[in-house]
């Protein structure tokens, strides 16, 4: 017998993943969370229908959406993960050494909890780790509180839709930067060249308001729509900046300097587009 798990984020467009069996299932107080095991990608986390990650191809969006802020930022202390409740952006903040505090600002625990028993053979456990600090809460106000705070944040969310939504707003970017310290670099999820145009178009004017370097990049995440999803950089400092930098220890699956360098190249109709 095969199951079949297809996804209908946009509604021009399906995919389908072959799942083995599901692992959990439930209703949280914000979302319908969902753990499966598939043919190909291991372990997966669907939130309200939408793939979040898999255990396959997950590297691609953790190493790009924190290593190119933090190797920018040249020896980071205090990072905070916006969402990331399932702990691999955590886990690649962590393998750098300069970092003494990193915030992760989730707002729903059954994530973190889940993804603990589901992901441990991807991530380990990050959260026993003494610099790793979570806070079950709404990151806005967390922003709101702590102007000035941060060398790195990383916006690890959601498509924009329901409750996630303002995390794509020009509210929460001028929040964002404004928690920066000067010289930090942001790097948010910021979706899909083809299917999302208009909202990436929106985020970077934002973002070129509020900082001199901004720059979108990409990575292949087969499991995403479009094979991929992009992130926006927010900072005064070049991303440049990082591609002399050495990466911390442990293993890369995905980010090399050739990857750090080409993410930056955009398709010349979204390059029009944007810039
Ligand atoms: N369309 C799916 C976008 C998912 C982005 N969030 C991924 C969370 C991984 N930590």
């Amino acid at each position: 017998m095969s199951i079949w798990f297809t996804e209908e984020l946009h509604p021009y467009y399906r995919k389908g993943i072959r799942v083995k069996r599901v692992l959990a299932d439930e209703q949280t107080q914000y979302q319908h969370l969902q753990f499966v095991e598939t043919e190909f990608f291991g372990n997966v986390m669907i939130l309200d229908g939408i793939i979040q990650l898999t255990e396959r191809d997950n590297m691609g969006y953790h190493e790009m959406i924190v290593h190119v802020p933090m190797l920018a930022a040249a020896g980071p202390k205090r990072v905070l993960i916006v969402g990331g409740g399932d702990g691999g952006s955590l886990q690649q903040v962590l393998r750098y050494p300069s970092v003494e505090e990193a915030v992760v600002c989730e707002l729903d625990q059954r994530v973190v909890d889940l993804s603990r028993q589901y992901f441990s053979a991807a991530f380990g456990d990050p959260w026993t780790d003494p610099r790793a600090k979570l806070l079950v809460r709404d990151a806005f106000g967390y922003l709101e509180e702590n102007p000035g705070q941060f060398d790195v944040i990383i916006s690890d969310t959601t498509d924009p839709i329901g409750m996630a939504e303002r995390l794509f707003s020009d509210e929460f970017y001028k929040l964002m930067v404004r928690a920066l310290t000067p010289g930090g670099a942001a790097a948010t999820q910021c979706e899909q060249p083809f299917f999302d145009t208009e909202l990436i178009k929106q985020i970077y004017q934002s973002a070129k308001a509020l900082t001199k370097n901004p720059a979108y990049y990409y990575a292949n995440i087969p499991t995403y729509p479009g094979g991929g999803i992009g992130f926006m950089y927010v900072s005064d400092t070049a991303w440049t900046n990082g591609l002399t930098a050495p990466y911390p220890p442990g293993e890369n699956k995905y980010i090399n300097p050739e990857i750090h360098k080409a993410a930056f190249a955009l398709p010349e109709f979204f390059r029009k587009e944007l810039y």
